[in-house]
């Protein structure tokens, strides 16, 4: 398969965007072990090689899926890297349309961060260097091409990338790889009746962000992780376009969170529900001790501009609540538990400084309103819609600034590249434990407040960005630029 343009839409051709349940020669089966990425270790000068490709997945039984990946068949290595290092790396392009890798959450400069205006181009490749100063972290990459990033990232280029922080090496916190830290990204797809990926937003599916109707974690379909009768910590990447997720266990235990977007959290905080909005991240650790298996479930996801629109979205099989499971955990014996009581603080969690805001920005994310460069209708903020040739704000780098952002219509995960920042306020409610790290992404509830510093810098020709993390709107227009001088 080409990937070109047109081949994505070829491969998304059919006609409806619910699959066809009837008829279909795959089965979706759930319980297949938990696949656990390959790590890329990019410390100590070692240079890693990240390649767009596309490839074949066996994703259902009896099909082969076309899907895209970095340098394997669906999603990337699990890349990581460590403060006071430079990462380097070799960006390839085997497929025939220009794809980026954004390092989503990383304190990066402008001309690192992989944006819209940083493409990687068919047959290229590029050196990319990382200058990594940030607390340890659970972040991730993606394609983020203008007006393709839904496309790219449903089809597989994204992947984790975490920050190692000496600081952070003592933490207390399970921490041995695919044993008893485990890497989720938790994505909804929507399968054709031949087995291939469905794409297709346009209508309701657009205006409410495209969502689907089985659930993927790691590229498989529920799977199920085998996990030691102890403490395990699970780092989850909402990698979804456009879904909400409220996950919960189905025996109702409690876990706590110890990390958030930009890192880890000065103490846990127990829970027995996690909002994760497109885009965010949140460690969590789980007691597995009692050996019982157990399943990780989630709600319905009733953002939509009007009640009775969420009835026309994907949705997965769901019991009469909207509950449905999204993968399974089973406790092997056979597994050492090393980590069985979790320290009151946590070593290495940022302390976040902002101070006074020098200046405050207001932006309005539009549903309609905004005008395209080429003329047309599309989404916005502040009126505009995403223009290339456009930098909309201007920051200043070092002072700290006051942002409100404000949403018409459904709630949206707004997100800033280039730095962390830090909640005030979200929806005229009290923050909970979990909201006071340091994050990337706010779901805004109607309106939000952050303090934001940038410290690195972009320019003109290498601007951040700002947008909607629904990729749908974000395809659409609801996407800001900026530089930081
Ligand atoms: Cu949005």
């Amino acid at each position: 398969m080409q990937f070109t343009r047109r081949s994505f839409i070829k491969a998304t051709g059919a006609s409806v965007f619910l699959p066809a349940i009837i008829g279909r020669a795959w089965a979706a089966e759930s319980g297949a072990p938990l696949p656990i990425p390959e790590v890329m270790d990019l410390s100590s000068g070692t240079v890693g090689e990240l390649t767009a490709q596309l490839g074949k997945s066996p994703m259902l039984q009896g099909v082969s899926t076309e899907t895209a990946g970095y340098s394997q068949a669906y999603l990337g290595p699990v890349i990581r890297v460590k403060r006071g290092e430079t990462a380097h790396l070799k960006l390839g392009n085997s497929i025939d349309e220009p794809v980026s890798v954004h390092w989503h959450g990383m304190h990066i400069e402008g001309d690192q961060d992989g944006g819209p205006h940083s493409p990687v181009n068919p047959a290229e490749v590029i050196d990319a260097a990382l200058d990594i100063d940030q607390p340890a972290a659970t972040l991730w990459y993606h394609s983020h091409i203008m007006g393709r990033t839904g496309a790219h990232v449903w089809y597989g280029l994204a992947g984790m990338l975490l920050v190692d922080d000496p600081e952070a090496a003592d933490s207390g916190l399970p921490s041995t790889y695919g044993e008893d830290d485990l890497p989720l990204v938790v994505q909804d797809r929507i399968f054709g009746s031949n087995g291939a990926l469905v794409y297709k937003p346009r209508g309701a599916s657009q205006m409410m962000g495209y969502r689907g109707n089985e659930i993927l974690v790691n590229g498989a379909i529920r799977p199920e992780a085998s996990v030691p009768a102890g403490l395990v910590r699970l780092r989850i990447l909402n990698g979804s376009n456009a879904r909400i997720y409220n996950f919960g266990f189905e025996d109702g235990r409690t876990f706590m969170q110890v990390g958030t977007d930009g890192g880890l959290l000065p103490a846990p905080a127990s829970m027995s529900r996690l909002t994760l909005s497109p885009g965010e991240r949140a460690e969590i650790v789980v007691d597995f001790s009692d050996g019982a298996a157990v399943r990780l479930l989630s709600g319905p996801d009733n953002n939509a501009p009007m009640g009775g629109m969420g009835r026309m979205m994907a949705s997965p099989q769901s019991d009469a609540n909207g509950v449905f499971e999204v993968m399974r955990f089973a406790v092997n014996t056979g597994l050492t538990a090393k980590i069985l009581t979790l320290p009151n603080t946590i070593a290495g969690a940022p302390v976040p400084d902002f101070g006074a805001p020098v200046r405050r920005r207001r932006f309005q994310l539009n549903m309609m309103g905004g005008m395209m460069a080429g003329g047309g209708h599309a989404m916005s903020i502040n009126g505009q819609s995403m223009d290339m040739a456009v930098i909309n704000e201007q920051a200043t780098r070092g002072k700290t600034e006051l942002w409100e952002i404000a949403g018409d219509g459904m709630k949206h995960p707004f997100h800033v590249h280039g730095t962390s920042f830090q909640m005030l306020s979200n929806g005229g409610r009290a923050l909970d434990p979990a909201q006071i790290g340091l994050k990337d992404v706010v779901l805004v509830d109607g309106r939000a407040e952050i303090l934001i510093r940038f410290d690195r810098t972009a320019d003109d020709a290498a601007p951040y960005m700002y947008h909607c993390h629904i990729l749908e709107h974000e395809d659409a227009g609801m996407m800001g630029q900026f530089t930081v001088v």
